[in-house]
């Protein structure tokens, strides 16, 4: 995707392109705030060191989501691992190939890391962010431990050096045989290791949207997290169905003297299509990072036939208060 005419496109307050990568010109900064330092770079790549000079040809501009394919802007990515069995830590290997078809070993940093990789179960009920060590040949390793058999995607997502960030996917397999799970009902509330986090906002296709998440435990609001990554949260986006990949990120950032530690997170997303979403926020605490995961519609969607029990007139004879069901 050619990030800057991107960019360009877009003018105020979007804070998320689809497609997302972490980096170059996929994410800019809030509205109205100062840009931040790698906010900066990414609004004006030109201005960047890793873009001192001009790009030159670049491609096209695309709005293919990022995450659908392999190979994008003739970067490549290259797992060596393909299968692995349940339950069993295993390392995850993988290069990601330049346009030279040699391995890229210049990456970016971007939020703290120089390669962010997602792993997704294709039901989008197991959902994993960890960050792989590369040898000096470019060879990425990461151990992974995924809970049951199944497909799988994972999401390379970095800025190579001198290119434009991206985000390039590829199948795993964990072996066995399994039964996938459906989607996740719609829903605005997680709950993950005593803590819940709410979801307030709507996702409205090709629109910048605000969304707020609000951290509690016990029932008191939260007001210390932790920077992680550079944010007090990550907001990652699968699309259901093709597992399209978008990263959001939040309004504002840790130090810059207005964003508070909680309790509330507020991002910004656009997302390209009406559809269901699974929505996956990483926040730290107490020094633990935790995944809270929610199901959000966007649109107006054809209705999914499904097997809805019929309404079960009541027979205890109360009257009806009159709002109906
Ligand atoms: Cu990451």
């Amino acid at each position: 995707m050619n990030t800057a005419t991107k960019l360009g496109s877009y003018v105020l307050g979007l804070a998320v392109v689809f497609g997302g990568a972490l980096g170059v010109g996929k994410v800019v900064g809030p509205v109205g705030s100062p840009p931040a330092e790698d906010h900066a770079a990414m609004a004006v790549p030109v201005a960047s060191p890793a873009h001192g000079d001009e790009h030159g040809a670049q491609p096209a501009e695309n709005d293919t989501p990022g995450g659908l394919q392999v190979s994008e802007n003739g970067y490549t990515l290259n797992p060596l691992t393909t299968t692995l069995k349940p339950g069993e830590p295993t390392d995850f290997r993988f290069s990601v190939t330049g346009p030279d078809n040699k391995a890229v070993t210049d990456y970016q940093v971007e939020h703290d890391k120089k390669l962010h990789l997602i792993v997704a179960s294709r039901d989008l009920g197991t959902f994993r962010h960890v960050h792989p060590e590369m040898a000096p040949d470019g060879v990425w390793s990461v151990k992974l431990t995924l809970p049951s058999a199944g497909a799988y995607r994972v999401f390379a997502d970095f800025a190579p050096t001198g290119g434009s960030a991206l985000t390039l996917g590829a199948d795993l397999v964990a072996t066995g045989g399994y039964r996938p799970e459906a989607l996740p009902k719609q829903s605005r509330t997680a709950k993950v290791d005593g803590y819940t986090v709410s979801l307030d906002g709507e996702l409205t296709p090709g629109q910048s949207s605000k969304l707020t998440l609000k951290v509690s435990r016990d029932g008191k609001p939260v007001t210390d997290l932790q920077p992680y990554l550079g944010a007090y949260g990550h907001l990652v986006a699968l699309r259901a169905r093709d597992l399209a990949y978008l990263h959001v990120h939040p309004d504002g950032e840790p130090g810059d003297g207005k964003t508070v530690a909680g309790p509330e997170i507020v991002f910004y997303a656009e997302v390209p299509s009406t559809g269901d979403y699974r929505l996956f926020l990483d926040f730290q605490h107490e020094g633990k990072v935790r995944t809270a995961d929610f199901t959000l519609g966007a649109g107006e969607r054809p209705a999914i036939p499904e097997a809805t029990p019929t309404p079960t007139p009541t027979s205890d004879g109360h009257a009806d208060d009159g709002h109906g069901h």
